[in-house]
């Protein structure tokens, strides 16, 4: 990929890639996780005492020759095949990149935390490249921040001569007890585009969302979210800034079966619940300008 490491620093080509052991782990009052270089990935969090809110998949590919599937992978500047369908790979280069681990990346006046880390991907695009999906110049920052939540602060800055759009998203994936059973409020009377068949629906959202079969939705909304979660006991806590969109997405038992990175039975563990940009509200930079997106993950007990 033009601009980027395909590898990771300290490894050789021939040497496995024992990505995890580049993970970072990450302490903070009250909460724990972990995050990677690779694709800036939070792979876990987790408050004292609680299963990980954070689900990674059994069969997730670790050696960095595939996105993983689990925790929050970082979909940039493309989501899924882009706007118009033809950009590959799936949800952008930033995800399966080595991003740079950087200290301290904020502008000063931002509170800093020794439960926190950032990582940082300059996109430089290979002008030798005539079908590179994305020509233009930019830096992306990734701040991770653990206390009693856990805080994912995603800039985007247009380093170029020109102006661009890009989509972006946090691609959570949620842990839940059994995901037939969740309901999900704060979506009341959005509208959303239907993607799990062609050709795509746009409908409008009735009550709260419960998921009954193959569920790929990308919601107009910037509200936040609650994830109720009886089998867990528990209430996940959606906040969110800078962003216009929320994805659902649970392949279901159909979808489960063409995925090779996802066991059979492993579909009811999870949800993605996705703060994104995309599509009509994909994000336009001028040269200089930068776009920030925030997401707040805090875990209740249900009473
Ligand atoms: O979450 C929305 C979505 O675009 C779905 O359409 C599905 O493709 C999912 O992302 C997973 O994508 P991945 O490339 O990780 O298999």
């Amino acid at each position: 990929m033009p601009g980027h490491t395909a590898q990771a620093p300290g490894t050789s080509s021939l040497g496995a890639m024992t990505i995890l052991d580049q993970e970072v782990p990450l302490m903070g009052p009250g909460s724990s996780g972990a995050a990677l270089p690779f694709g800036a990935q939070v792979l876990s969090w987790a408050p004292e005492g609680e299963t990980s809110v954070l689900w990674t998949s059994h069969s997730a590919i670790l050696d960095g020759s595939a996105p993983i599937r689990g925790g929050i992978p970082v979909c940039l500047p493309w989501f899924g095949s882009g706007n118009d369908g033809t950009c590959h790979p799936s949800h952008g280069f930033a995800r399966t990149a080595w991003w740079t681990r950087v200290d301290d990346p904020m502008p000063a006046g931002r509170s800093h935390s020794s439960h926190s880390t950032a990582f940082r991907l300059d996109h430089e695009p290979s002008n030798a490249d005539d079908d590179e999906p994305f020509p233009h110049r930019l830096e992306a920052l990734l701040r991770v921040d653990v206390t009693e939540d856990l805080v994912i602060t995603l800039r985007v800055t247009n380093t170029d001569d020109h102006a661009f759009t890009f989509e972006e998203a946090l691609h959570t994936y949620l842990r839940v007890g059994d995901v037939k059973d969740v309901t999900i409020d704060g979506l009341e009377g959005a509208d959303y585009l239907d993607t799990t068949r062609e050709p795509h629906q746009w409908r409008q959202q009735v009550g709260e969302v419960t998921l009954v079969g193959p569920t790929d939705r990308i919601y107009r909304s910037g509200c936040p979210l609650s994830v109720h979660d009886p089998r867990l006991r528990r209430t996940i806590n959606i906040d969110k800034d800078g962003s216009a969109n929320t994805v659902i997405w649970n392949p279901w038992v159909e979808g489960a079966a063409a995925l090779s990175d996802l066991d059979d039975q492993e579909w009811q563990e999870f949800v993605c619940m996705e703060t994104a940009n995309v599509r009509d509200d994909a994000i336009t930079l001028k040269p200089g300008e930068d776009h920030e997106m925030v997401l707040i993950l805090h875990a209740d007990t249900m009473a």
